[in-house]
């Protein structure tokens, strides 16, 4: 605990429970408070060791014995999008894999054609929904891809919309421009000459109107080469955007190894990744996000390999993937469960997943995350008795209240 050298508090929580989340635990302080100035955490720590405040002009509140955490953040969502795929839900039903239906040309391709013939406001209220079930569950900082225009104009719409998105929610969003995330229809026998695209004319103009926070990629049999992705990274790199990627989904290609020479910030998926390519990340600092609601629709049975990363300390987040094809849900809440009971990860794990991790996976966890005086005021405080217990149940939200750069917002 600390403290800021005056005790002037724009407010101040009292009889609440911290997990803090800056160590290697939840971090926590029980009968604590929490002091907020200037949308920033002033002071927290035990509700004893409280500086005198001024109690009258300081707007003050009563946790209950809640609990306060930072504020959740899904690092690795596809929001904005026109359309489903239901019937391709079907499809998998009846026999076909996810890899079959994209080799037909459906998969990420039919969502592009739904995404070019959406206009901005309808990408915008498909987007807003999802985006207020995430906040909802307490999430504030969300990140979103495009990668559903693969042309210069629908990847650009689709930016445009995640950053009015931001405009209008009291949310932070960083957005990422994903054009090599498939091949449209017409590169369908010309994949360099449309990487040629996605290094020039588009990232140029993403790039131009501010749009892009970073760059990612998907390194798959189905989706670009190693040495595909390695042009796009070097685009990023000449435009000094970080890099993320898709990696090693469903096969290993060695692209978690390719990013990590790119010092990315995260690379994501990443069930096939083998012990070099753990090696590599962990030496490079990127983060390994894994995404257990798409191995949950995908219903795959290889589990990223979270011994070594565990061995190799590599920093673990969690994210939705929020899409239409591979993960259609909007629930952090119950990545946190599907984290535990699926991936066996333990419920600190998952938390600091969707915490201080998924902050370092966007590079921002020098200001969200963790509870730390100086960083945003980002919290949320929640009807439960461990921090635990939003690993272990789920369909019953237990967010109260939802503080955004310390401004009630939910
Ligand atoms: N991997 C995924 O799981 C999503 N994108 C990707 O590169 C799937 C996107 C989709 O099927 O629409
Ligand atoms: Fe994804």
């Amino acid at each position: 605990m600390s403290m800021i050298n005056n005790t002037e508090f724009d407010s101040v929580w009292l009889d609440v429970n911290l997990a803090t989340i800056n160590n290697d635990d939840y971090g926590i302080i029980e009968n604590a408070a929490i002091a907020i100035k200037d949308g920033k955490i002033a002071w927290l720590g035990p509700r004893a060791k409280l500086p005198s405040f001024d109690v009258l002009a300081t707007p003050t509140y009563q946790g209950k014995g809640g609990w306060i955490t930072p504020g959740l953040i899904d690092c690795h969502s596809h929001l904005v999008y026109g359309g489903n795929r239901a019937s391709e839900f079907e499809m998998r039903l009846e026999g076909a894999s996810y890899q079959d239906i994209a080799n037909a040309g459906g998969g990420i391709v039919s969502t592009v054609k739904a995404t070019r013939q959406a206009d901005e406001e309808t990408l915008y209220v498909g987007a807003k929904n999802r985006l207020n079930a995430l906040m909802k569950e307490g999430v504030t900082t969300v990140e979103i891809k495009s990668g559903y225009g693969l042309d210069t104009a629908t990847e650009i719409k689709m930016l445009r919309v995640a950053r009015l998105l931001a405009q209008h929610h009291p949310v932070d969003i960083k957005t990422t421009f994903l054009g090599a995330h498939a091949l449209p229809p017409e590169f369908k026998d010309a994949p360099e000459a449309y990487i040629d695209l996605v290094c020039g004319e588009m990232i140029e103009q993403v790039v131009a109107e501010n749009l892009a926070d970073a760059v990612d990629a998907f390194c798959e049999s189905v989706g670009f080469s190693l040495a595909q992705t390695k042009r796009v990274f070097d685009a990023a790199q000449k435009h000094n955007l970080p890099i993320k990627l898709h990696a090693e989904q469903m096969s290993n290609l060695g692209g978690s190894e390719l990013a990590a020479s790119y010092q990315a910030l995260s690379v994501d998926h990443i069930e096939y990744l083998d012990e070099e390519g753990v090696k590599a990340i962990a030496a490079s600092g990127t983060v390994a996000v894994v995404l257990p609601g798409a191995f949950y629709f995908l219903r795959e049975t290889k589990l990223p390999p979270f011994d070594l990363l565990r061995q190799y300390k590599v920093p673990m987040a969690i994210a939705t993937d929020s899409n239409p094809g591979s993960s259609p849900l909007c629930s952090l809440q119950l990545m946190l469960n599907m984290a535990c009971t699926l991936f066996r990860m333990t419920p600190f794990e998952a938390l600091a997943g969707v915490t201080i991790n998924a902050a370092k996976a966007l590079g921002i966890s020098e200001n969200v995350g963790s509870l730390t005086v100086g960083k945003q005021a980002d919290l949320v405080l929640w009807d439960i008795e461990h921090p635990a217990q939003l690993s272990y149940q789920f369909g019953v939200n237990p967010c109260l209240q939802v503080i955004k750069a310390g401004k009630i917002v939910g």
